[in-house]
């Protein structure tokens, strides 16, 4: 079980891959290259250009290349592949847009009855600066030190019943969220935390994993400076 395995600190890195990114080289070499460095998932999803088609297609190319598990990541419920082994199924609860909250989620709740996929939810709470899911989830962003309103969201997510929080500054951003946030969120709530979005050090992704996050998600990093992500691995792995 997926969520087991990132509950349990057996998933601590994930990677980020976009279908539409238009990957610079090889989109196999960059397969390959996350691989080597450890990383223990593949998430599949992007805020924009994503259908079923090219999600389809990412998911078959990466399980062509590596046998760690791919999870999907979606934007919106065309963007979903039954190759996939999970789905990240997300309310982005900061939105305001019912359509990302609980629209969505209906729109392909029949489907996902129906497939073997592991099903999990996830409350997904959008930080500044937000990025490109910020501004297409009309996210009411949370300032990256803000813990009393990442607290009172990720209080609620548990309430309610969410599986997971993820907590993002948005792929591309140039600081992640403030440790210290995770760690309030962390020290309270029992739901594994996820946390991406301007992840680039070492040094930032240990902080994330001292302040409790079960696993951290970096996408930019890896298509930039593969050293880098070979040395991110290596850090919170042990
Ligand atoms: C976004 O966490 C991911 O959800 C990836 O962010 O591209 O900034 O690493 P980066």
């Amino acid at each position: 079980m997926i969520l087991e395995n990132i509950k349990y600190g057996r998933m601590r890195h994930l990677t980020l891959i976009d279908p539409e990114k238009n990957y610079s080289g090889d989109i196999e070499e960059i397969l390959d290259r996350i691989d080597k460095a450890g990383t223990d998932g593949i998430l599949v999803g992007g805020s924009t250009g994503t259908n079923q088609t090219n999600v389809d297609i990412t998911v078959r190319k990466i399980k062509e290349h590596t046998k760690k598990p791919v999870i999907l990541f979606p934007s919106h419920p065309g963007a979903v592949s039954l190759n996939a082994d999970a789905i990240l199924y997300l309310s982005l609860l900061n939105s305001e847009s019912l359509d990302y909250v609980i629209g969505y989620q209906v729109l392909s709740s029949r489907l996902l009855k129906k497939t073997r996929m592991e099903v999990i939810s996830v409350a997904y709470l959008v930080f500044e600066p937000g990025m490109t899911v910020g501004r297409v989830g009309k996210a009411k962003l949370i300032g990256r030190s803000d813990w009393e309103t990442a607290l009172s969201y990720a209080n609620a997510a548990e309430l309610i019943g969410f599986q997971a929080i993820y907590m993002e500054a948005g792929s591309g951003a140039a600081q992640s969220i403030d440790p210290d946030v995770v760690r309030k969120v962390t020290e309270d709530v029992t739901v594994p935390v996820i946390v991406g979005g301007g992840i680039r050090d070492a040094d930032t992704a240990k902080s994330m994993m001292e302040a409790g996050a079960a696993s951290i998600v970096t996408g930019t990093i890896g298509e930039q400076d593969p050293a880098k992500l070979v040395e991110i691995v290596r850090t919170i792995k042990g």
